[in-house]
């Protein structure tokens, strides 16, 4: 809670006809202007008076409390009449004119003997200001009887706490009760969260509502292609200023792990990491072998390899009736083979691992 403790009265012709006064607060933290109170040197009907407040300023008053009770006897000057105030019988039940709120009983702030309906009708209520008795005390009165408007005006409007917050009227002053994740006087601050940036092999995209990386603010991650994430797609910066989750990654896509052929060599580079994304292996058999399937093969996005592992085959011999035994080189026959079919790769590996099987 934060009230003014001092005042300030300063004078002002806001119209030619009226002369008000204005109660300006010295507000604590500096941060708030006051609540006004103003009073009409005319007097008029209820319902005058309050036009007469709604237009040029906030309503008559709504007595809150005690303490502005004192503090309007205090220093609203007395005259001749009195002043109304922003209560009145509505279908029976005093009623607050401005919140349409009922009386509750523990508000009730009636002079001794009130509210007596004396004149029949008396469904307006004055305020006694510097009366010898009662002062600071309420009177039912008939409305058509003409008095000084009591008026205050508002300081709270949307912007009063910075629009992050609730603005709640004190006399001479307001308060901000500041919606979650702000703070300050004015619920000028909010929580800061640190800054993020796009993951490797990623990216990222942020909404802010309020500032950038601060309460509310939401990142969503996504991964190139032929990786993952790993952690949540979408972190939220939390009142506290911190991050709902640790900022994902994004790891390439593993393949299965290849081994080196027998009787041949495998060499692979790996761009991302062993045996993922991208990584690509050549296949070379040793002399006297030969490579069937292809050379080369490639982690896929899909975690897949591209081809399937070569296998290398020795030359074989072959044997000729009669005791007689021949070799045929298995190249010479590879090397025929290939001027034969070299527009049908497959076609040849079969008849070359039919040949040898
Ligand atoms: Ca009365």
């Amino acid at each position: 809670m934060v009230y003014c403790v001092h005042y300030t009265m300063l004078w002002f012709n806001v119209r030619p006809a009226y002369t008000v006064f204005l109660l300006s607060g010295l507000a604590l933290l500096g941060c708030c202007e006051g609540w006004k109170y103003f009073y009409s040197e005319d007097t008029m009907d209820y319902d005058h008076a309050r036009k007469w407040c709604t237009e040029n300023y906030t309503d008559l008053v709504a007595i809150q409390n005690q303490e502005e009770i004192e503090y309007l006897n205090k220093v609203i000057p007395r005259m001749k009449v009195y002043y109304w105030i922003g209560l009145r019988k509505i279908d029976g039940i005093w009623t607050w004119v401005g919140t349409k709120k009922p009386l509750v009983k523990e508000a009730e702030n009636w002079a001794s003997r009130e509210p007596n309906n004396q004149k029949l009708g008396e469904d307006c209520v004055e305020i006694y200001i510097k009366r010898n008795t009662d002062q600071g005390k309420w009177n039912d009165e008939l409305c058509t009887i003409k008095k000084h408007a009591l008026c205050y005006q508002a300081d709270c409007n949307n912007s009063s706490c910075s629009g992050n917050g609730v603005c709640e009227e004190k006399i001479n002053n307001y308060t901000c009760r500041c919606h979650e994740g702000f703070f300050g006087p004015i619920c000028q601050y909010t929580s800061e969260c640190n800054i993020l940036h796009a993951p490797a092999y990623g990216s990222m995209n942020c909404f802010h509502p309020f500032k950038n990386f601060s309460y509310n603010s939401s990142c969503d991650f996504d991964c190139n292609k032929g990786f993952i994430r790993k952690g949540d797609g979408t972190v939220y910066c939390t009142e506290s200023g911190k991050w709902s989750t640790l900022q994902p990654e994004c790891q390439a896509v593993t393949c299965s792990i290849l081994k080196t052929l027998d009787h041949g060599t495998m060499t692979c580079s790996h761009p991302f990491g062993n045996f993922t994304y991208t990584t690509n292996c050549t296949f070379e058999c040793k002399e006297g072998f030969l490579l069937i399937g292809n050379d080369v093969t490639e982690c896929t996005a899909s975690g897949k390899w591209s081809l399937p592992v070569p296998t290398c085959q020795k030359f074989m011999t072959l044997s000729v009736i009669g005791g007689t035994t021949t070799t045929l080189v298995g190249s010479f026959v590879t090397l025929l083979l290939l001027m034969i079919y070299r527009k049908s790769k497959s076609l040849l590996n079969d008849f070359v691992v039919w040949l040898y099987s």
